[in-house]
């Protein structure tokens, strides 16, 4: 039977969450059926519910929640609250909180559907992913995590495609991650000087491209992340994200710096570091870029630097641009390619509302 209710409990408030908001909003002015109600909003300091699921409004939420004095209850007691309302239930993490992560398959268990960007859950553990999507299997509450990967880009619903229409997925390569697309393209560009590699860490900040901490996507495990969850799909049993080898772009001396900010600020010391890499690479007439990749037979995957040709596809990217190629029996040797914005708060969520609209179908 249709359902005529659903609540919306949302965790995570910041440059994803907020967009994610606003895309809610519209679609519920949308779509009159079934009646969308936000039961749960909290940030990591303040929450704002009620204990008889009456909705919290859409219309300037975001500021409602900054006014609140409500700080959330541990999150055993938001799964209890959730599990106990009278209707289906979509609960949304906008964070990137490993806490929360752990948490989906308790969540799932007690019947919550879950949609997320956050990409802790997926490649944690291997045994949380197998936790996780168990809980989803014996419950049959859905999970989806689209923005995991590729913000908006339809990359995990095709990679899982091909799997389940029984394709052979050889190789997956590309550029995985909108803040070194972006960082490259502009600090060397195929055409002209480029900026100071310090200088355009702080835009891709500014332009909510980067993780909330700038070192973890420069570190190069936020590429790694994303290579874990598609070697899963693609069904590679990866341990962890650093079970494999990735360079990191962290200069030795900053490794240990105690913030984000502390970071930022001594970064500009460390310039020369980049230059040469970039020299280096035009001597031999090329660009350098930051790529991943799976070779699902070799079972190898690996996240670095590379020197490409100025007319590669790869070298030619523009803004945050993701590219990914999937190359299986299928396709042969032309490879399906997913091309286009790979970071930034209204795309992310746009891979979360989309997911929000799939499990809306499916409940
Ligand atoms: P923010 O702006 O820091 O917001 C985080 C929110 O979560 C805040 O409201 C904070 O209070 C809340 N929070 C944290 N811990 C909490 C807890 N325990 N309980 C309750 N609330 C808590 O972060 P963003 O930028 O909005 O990111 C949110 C999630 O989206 C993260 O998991 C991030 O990895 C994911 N995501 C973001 C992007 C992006 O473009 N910003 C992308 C994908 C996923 O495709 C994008 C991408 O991969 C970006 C990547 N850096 C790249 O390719 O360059």
């Amino acid at each position: 039977a249709a359902v005529n209710q659903v609540y919306i409990a949302v965790i995570g408030a910041g440059g994803v969450g907020k967009c994610f908001l606003s895309q809610l909003q519209a679609l519920a002015a949308r779509k009159p059926s079934p009646k969308l109600s936000l039961c749960y909003i909290a940030t990591s300091r303040k929450a704002l519910y009620n204990a008889d699921y009456s909705p919290v409004s859409l219309d300037g939420v975001t500021e409602t929640l900054a006014a609140s004095t409500q700080a959330p209850p541990p999150l055993s007691q938001v799964i209890d609250y959730l599990a106990a309302a009278p209707a289906k239930v979509v609960l949304v993490d906008n964070t990137s909180s490993q806490d929360v992560a752990d948490a989906y398959p308790l969540a799932l268990s007690r019947g919550l559907n879950i949609v997320t960007p956050n990409k802790k859950a997926f490649s944690g553990s291997y045994k949380l992913w197998q936790d996780i999507f168990r809980a989803s299997a014996t419950s049959g509450a859905k999970v989806y995590h689209e923005s995991s990967v590729g913000a908006g880009l339809p990359v995990i619903s095709t990679l899982k495609d091909l799997v389940e229409t029984g394709d052979k997925v050889t190789k997956i390569e590309g550029v995985f991650s909108g803040t070194m697309s972006f960082l490259f393209n502009s600090f060397a560009p195929t055409h002209g000087q480029g900026g100071k590699w310090s200088e355009e860490v702080k835009k891709a900040k500014a332009l909510g491209y980067t993780e909330p901490d700038p070192r973890d996507d420069l570190n190069g495990l936020d590429v790694a992340r994303k290579l874990t969850i598609l070697a899963r799909l693609a069904g590679l049993p990866v341990e962890s994200p650093t079970s494999f080898p990735v360079q990191s772009l962290i200069p030795k001396e900053l490794e240990s710096s105690s913030s984000g900010d502390e970071f930022l600020d001594k970064l500009p010391a460390f310039d020369q570091q980049m230059e040469d890499t970039k020299a280096a690479a035009e001597k031999a007439h090329k660009v350098v870029r930051f790529v991943g990749s799976i070779d699902v037979a070799t079972q190898q995957v690996k996240v670095g630097l590379e020197q490409f040709d100025r007319s590669h596809p790869i070298a030619s990217l523009k803004g945050s641009d993701n590219i990914i190629s999937f190359y299986t029996e299928r396709y042969g040797t032309n490879p399906l390619i997913i091309q286009g914005a790979g970071a930034g708060g209204d795309v992310t969520a746009m891979g979360v509302t989309g997911d929000f609209i799939r499990v809306l179908s499916q409940i």
